[in-house]
């Protein structure tokens, strides 16, 4: 069995922030499967995102989505998560859901619907000073169908205006996050499509505007951690969404669909100075379930992550970088594929089991009864979604 002694400290700095939306229904545009027990509001949320960090000490954060996660008191909210072991995380506001913003929402040619979108992310600044989150997360679904449609270069000026007027309300201990994704919904362009754009972007604004790279946003066979070592160098890469996909956003459980890909990001991150308690970029799940059960699908995710930053942890770089130095191309390539091929489960059991924790989560969630405490006891109500 590997030894994870010389990485386990390394290993304790882990802390991958779960979305509130993880726990609520969710599907594509065909089909919005509902679950038994689902959370009917975002305190239910909170004690279902607590179950995976009880049982894995992987997750003490958890991200809302607002409108979807408005409550009266914020402070009610943020009380409740401490109480459940975890507290409130990244804020990720929503233009992308409102009539008013068919046809862009920050970008888009009139004043008024622009205004509107920029209030609506002051409203979640607002939130952030209440629950001491640092990140805004700004996902825009804002772009186009049809060239001609509107003028691509007017909304990227348009954009930086509006993420100007954001970013100056930005605390002194917070964030503005801007994520990019090359599709969907619109379809001809993106306004933020690329990590090129969001670079851009926020160097226009400031130190405190970073990129979000959500593995699910690039087409494929990109390469996507030399994405993760660029923003690293430039020091821009603010936070992950990690999930998996096939062939588009497809939001499935990371390192389902491609642990090789999630090992070679980790390594650069790692490599890169992004891990832990030294870095400065986030780690979040941005995944919604569709088939299968909610929060096994969230430990089972913060578990993939986990071993596979075992595996970078382990690479010997300094061998590696001897190798590579002596332009051994096969002794190099061999130095990696010997980390990635090393199974650190039954090590990590023993590590979770030495720190009082399950070494089986998935096991230990299942043997909980938590799951049919929430199925009997959550009848009635409104299931939570994400209103689409
Ligand atoms: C959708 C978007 C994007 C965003 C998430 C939360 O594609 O990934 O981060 O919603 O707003 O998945
Ligand atoms: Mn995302």
């Amino acid at each position: 069995m590997v030894d994870l002694a010389p990485v386990s400290s390394r290993l304790a700095e882990q802390r991958i922030e779960l979305p509130s939306w993880a726990f609520g229904n969710s599907g594509t545009r065909f089909k919005v499967f509902a679950q038994p027990g689902v959370p009917r509001d975002p305190f239910e949320k909170i004690a279902d995102a607590a179950q995976v960090h009880a049982l894995t000490g992987l997750a003490p954060t958890v991200a809302l989505h607002i409108p979807w996660d408005r409550v009266d008191s914020y402070e009610d909210l943020a009380k409740h998560a401490e109480d459940h072991g975890v507290a409130l995380g990244t804020i990720n506001s929503n233009t992308f859901q409102d009539d008013d913003y068919k046809l862009g929402s920050v970008t888009h040619s009139d004043d008024r619907i622009r205004q509107k979108a920029i209030d609506h992310h002051f409203a979640c600044i607002d939130v952030m000073d209440r629950t001491g989150s640092r990140d805004l997360k700004i996902w825009l679904a804002d772009g186009t169908n049809y060239p001609g449609q509107d003028d691509i270069r007017a909304r990227q000026d348009r954009l930086a205006d509006s993420l100007a007027k954001i970013y100056e309300r930005i605390g002194e201990n917070q964030r503005l996050v801007l994520e990019y994704k090359f599709f969907e919904p619109a379809f001809y362009h993106m306004d933020v499509p690329d990590w090129g754009t969001s670079f851009a972007q926020v160097s226009a604004l400031g130190d405190r505007a970073v990129v979000c790279l959500d593995t699910g946003h690039h087409a494929p066979g990109t390469n996507i951690e030399f994405i993760v070592m660029q923003l690293l160098r430039l020091g821009r890469l603010g936070s992950f969404d990690f999930n998996s996909r096939f062939y588009a956003d497809d939001d499935l459980i990371v390192g389902a669909a491609d642990p090789f890909q999630l090992f070679r990001i980790l390594f650069e991150v790692i490599r890169g100075g992004g891990y832990g308690d030294d870095g400065d970029t986030a780690f979040m799940l941005d995944q919604c379930h569709n088939v299968e059960d909610k929060i096994p699908g969230q430990i089972r995710s913060v578990l993939n992550v986990q071993e596979m930053t075992a595996r970078a942890l382990l690479v010997d770089r300094d061998a590696l970088a001897a190798a590579q130095r002596a332009g051994d191309v096969l002794a190099a390539h061999g130095i990696l594929m010997d980390a990635f091929y090393t199974d650190v489960r039954p090590a990590l059991a023993e590590w979770r089991a030495a720190r009082g924790l399950p070494a089986d989560p998935m096991r230990a969630y299942a043997d909980s009864g938590y799951a049919e405490t929430i199925i009997e006891g959550r009848t009635g109500g409104a299931q939570a979604g994400w209103g689409a």
